[in-house]
């Protein structure tokens, strides 16, 4: 550890001080990056101590009507919370569904704005993927209608009007989107009570307790934290492996986890399903809107131990596991899969991500497309930016494969191997992705690209493309 940056941690309590333990076992470059976030985000406040609150853990959607609109939520510990809820659930109901099914729900809301849902990381034509021209006002309703064909994966839903994306979601609306397919099932993870889908933000509460959205140019900063709409959380646990279904669904915030025992975890997939091979690692980055397939295991705990997620960046206890006496001895062999490597990109495009509202000089239109994909090419699409970073790229439409960093953090990390949606871009880096159109269903459609920092989004940080046809 260079010593300029333990001199400054020294200063700063308890959690830096967790955090320079953390860090003796580290990689050097994350060591830097941790503490750089942590000296960028200020000290976290002290982890309380019990009781916590039992983890929420949301019903499954069961198709129809999905509604949107005020609801009082308990979030733990007495405290009951005005949010916006999708049907009067916080986190909204989680949407599992199996490849080769047909999903066609009616969404319909009270909301005072205009509001329509992204279905994030499904490839959908245009019509089904929440277009914000497609926002419509309370007292209308919108059919969706579209089959899913597409590896297992965590994707995930929430409202994607022009403007208001960051008050929504952050105000309670979204929820889980879980793919199943034949591969992950012949892989017989770890089901039922042993798969917890965590949905991991930041959030602010005013003086009745209720949520608060104030947003910042540089993105909202919660004060503390929820998972799956529970403040302070803990779950009980066997002492066996889990599958954590993580999703960042923080407007802004980054996270950096890892385990309070210093284990690793298996890092098995992300925003596109599974990786190629597993990674072993203690410290993972989460940007919002990136999603985590990670098993972890509590077998070697002691009955009546605890362990925590937690932050490495604010400190934060995000959830303990209480480790009960059941012993699952059971293993998880190693998880692989198959990734199609794309290569030899026909053209290359660059998009520097300017300031907090512009990409290429440009403020967003709606009505604007400001470029033309071929289907079924592939592209080098390479990300810039001159300040106000960190960006979290997304692309709709397409998943892409994530080929360098140069500058900044200079690296790519393990997180973002095989397909990712989102990738988070820092100041000083040109990160390059290979990108291709292939799915049948977007030829022709208008998708978008945006910073999911949603009040980058907001303030006009999104442009237009589109796909075009496949020529005859
Ligand atoms: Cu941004």
């Amino acid at each position: 550890m260079k010593r300029r940056k333990f001199v400054k941690n020294v200063s700063m309590g308890i959690a830096a001080l967790e955090l320079g333990l953390l860090a003796s076992c580290a990689t050097d470059s994350l060591e830097e990056e941790l503490l750089d976030y942590t000296l960028k985000a200020g000290k976290g406040k002290p982890p309380k101590t019990n009781p916590r609150n039992p983890l929420r853990i949301p019903n499954l959607f069961s198709g129809g009507q999905l509604h949107a609109g005020e609801y009082l939520a308990d979030v733990g510990g007495g405290q009951t919370s005005r949010v916006w809820a999708f049907n009067d659930s916080f986190p909204g109901p989680t949407i599992e569904i199996s490849r080769g099914e047909i999903f066609s729900p009616t969404f319909q809301h009270s909301l005072q704005d205009k509001s329509i849902v992204h279905w994030h990381g499904m490839l959908v034509d245009h019509e089904n993927d929440g277009h914000p021209k497609f926002a419509f006002d309370s007292g209308k309703q919108y059919d969706y209608n579209f089959t899913v064909n597409q590896r297992a994966t965590l994707n995930w839903y929430h409202p994607h009007p022009h403007g208001k994306t960051g008050e929504q979601v952050n105000m309670g609306l979204a929820g889980a989107f879980i793919i199943r397919d034949q591969e992950e099932q012949a892989k017989q993870l770890p089901a039922g009570d042993y798969e917890i889908p965590l949905i991991i933000r930041d959030v602010s509460f005013d003086r009745q307790g209720n949520l608060e959205y104030k947003p910042r140019s540089g993105g909202f900063v919660g004060k503390t934290f929820l998972v799956n709409g529970t403040t302070e959380p803990f779950i009980e646990v066997d002492r066996a492996v889990y599958r954590l279904r993580i999703l960042n669904g923080s407007n802004a915030r980054i996270f950096g986890f890892n385990l309070s025992n210093n284990d690793s975890f298996r890092l098995i997939g992300n925003d596109g399903g599974f990786l190629e091979n597993e990674v072993s690692i203690e410290n993972i980055v989460a940007s919002p809107a990136e999603r985590l397939d990670l098993l972890v295991d509590f077998r070697n705990v002691a009955a009546g131990e605890s362990v925590m997620l937690r932050d490495a960046f604010s400190g934060w206890e995000l959830l303990e596991f209480k480790v009960g006496n059941k012993l699952i001895t059971t293993d998880v062999p190693a998880v692989s899969s198959t990734i199609q490597t794309l290569g030899n990109p026909a053209r290359t495009r660059n998009f520097s991500f300017d300031g907090m509202s512009k990409i290429n000089g440009q403020l967003y239109e709606m009505d604007r497309i400001d470029w033309e994909v071929p289907f079924n090419e592939t592209e080098e699409w390479i990300f810039t930016t001159n300040g106000n970073a960190p960006h979290p790229v997304h692309i709709h439409g397409a998943y892409f494969q994530v080929q360098s960093r140069e500058g900044g953090r200079n690296q790519l990390f393990p997180w973002e191997r095989g397909w990712k949606d989102t990738v988070l871009l820092e100041d000083g880096e040109t990160v390059r992705v290979l990108i291709k159109f292939d799915t049948p269903e977007v030829q022709g459609g208008t998708y978008l690209m945006h910073c999911h920092k949603l009040e980058h989004e907001d303030m006009g940080m999104m442009a237009n493309f589109k796909v075009l046809n496949a020529s005859v």
